[in-house]
């Protein structure tokens, strides 16, 4: 193939849907704008039992926590303890309190976190237009605080890919489609409403955590993969944001054109929708399998990190 055939991004995604614009040159929260008060109110009606699901994967673990080939693990230090107290290093306060104080380091684009829209961009442009200089020294623009700013709640359902394959995990780089979401839904009993957010759950960070999968040069984790249709669905569907149980919400590389991360461009950059990554799922799935109820209120927020990339979270599901 000559240079000028080489499939980029921009060809690939030339008639694909694109919504900047939509709400205004400005926005920075994208499909997050589907998320209105009639939304919320519709997630929360969703929650039947008053049983609640944190989703967040332990972080800064004694073996070391899975990241994205290229980042490391969030590392965590005790700063005060009681050994410090009693080896003199601290002093109890006027009273007679004692404490103790830690400190955490690691990457904002690790553990379960969301994404901010300019995460990932080509042709030097972010989400909505906005210019890829916008990135230098710090996101002044589409970065994480305007989505921490306005918090996800709505409803949301979980379509547990694993299971409807009959598997307790996913295969490295085994992919599906919205058809598959749309087929998993119906044999879940569970109807995917237009702007509901969806948990897509692969089995894999369980795998991860547990040593049966790991992550090495080769690194190709499963999930869903690009095509014009799959766009143009979460699009109609106003889709406002979808989580997984996977490192980067998308199989690693596009099968066809062997194209990385073709999701991030298509979906976070062209639509404004949200990615959160690296969800617990399976306690929740376990739940929802035993009971045949997969929907519920949904409830996150990243934390504010200036001018960050990404942040934290611990998302709640409200069965
Ligand atoms: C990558 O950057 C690869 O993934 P994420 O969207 O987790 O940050």
């Amino acid at each position: 193939m000559s240079t000028t055939d080489a499939i980029t991004l921009k060809r690939l995604l030339a008639d694909a849907p694109n919504r900047w614009g939509r709400w205004g040159a400005e926005d920075e929260i994208g499909a997050l704008n589907y998320l209105t008060a009639e939304e919320v109110m519709r997630g929360m009606a969703s929650a039947r039992q008053g049983r609640t699901f944190t989703l967040g994967v332990p972080i800064a673990t004694h073996d070391g926590d899975a990241v994205f080939p290229g980042r490391w693990p969030a590392k965590h230090f005790m700063v005060a303890d009681k050994a410090g107290f009693e080896n003199g290093h601290w002093h109890p306060l006027p009273g007679g309190l004692e404490f103790a104080d830690d400190y955490v380091t690691g990457f904002a684009q690790a553990g379960t976190h969301c994404d901010g829209l300019g995460h990932m961009w080509f042709d030097d442009t972010l989400w909505n237009g906005f210019p890829a200089s916008s990135t230098n020294g710090g996101m002044t623009k589409a970065g994480i605080m305007p989505i921490a700013e306005r918090g996800i709640a709505g409803r949301g359902i979980l379509l547990d890919i694993a299971r409807f394959r009959g598997k307790s995990v996913l295969d490295r780089a085994e992919t599906f489609s919205h058809h598959d979401l749309m087929e998993c839904a119906r044999a879940q009993g569970v109807e995917i409403l237009p702007r509901s957010i969806l948990l897509i759950r692969t089995g894999w960070v369980g795998a991860l955590a547990a040593g049966l999968q790991r992550v090495a040069e080769d690194y190709w984790e499963p999930g869903l993969t690009f095509s014009p249709d799959l766009a143009r669905w979460f699009d109609e569907m106003q889709i406002p944001c979808f989580v997984t149980d996977t490192l980067a919400n998308e199989t690693t590389y596009e099968p066809g054109t062997g194209l990385m991360l073709v999701l991030h461009a298509a979906l976070m950059r062209n639509l404004g929708i949200v990615f959160t990554e690296m969800a617990a799922l399976d306690a929740l799935a376990a739940d929802c399998a035993a009971d045949r109820h997969y929907e519920g209120f949904y409830c996150a927020a990243p934390i504010k990190v200036s001018k960050g990339t990404g942040g934290a979270a611990n998302p709640v599901f409200i069965k």
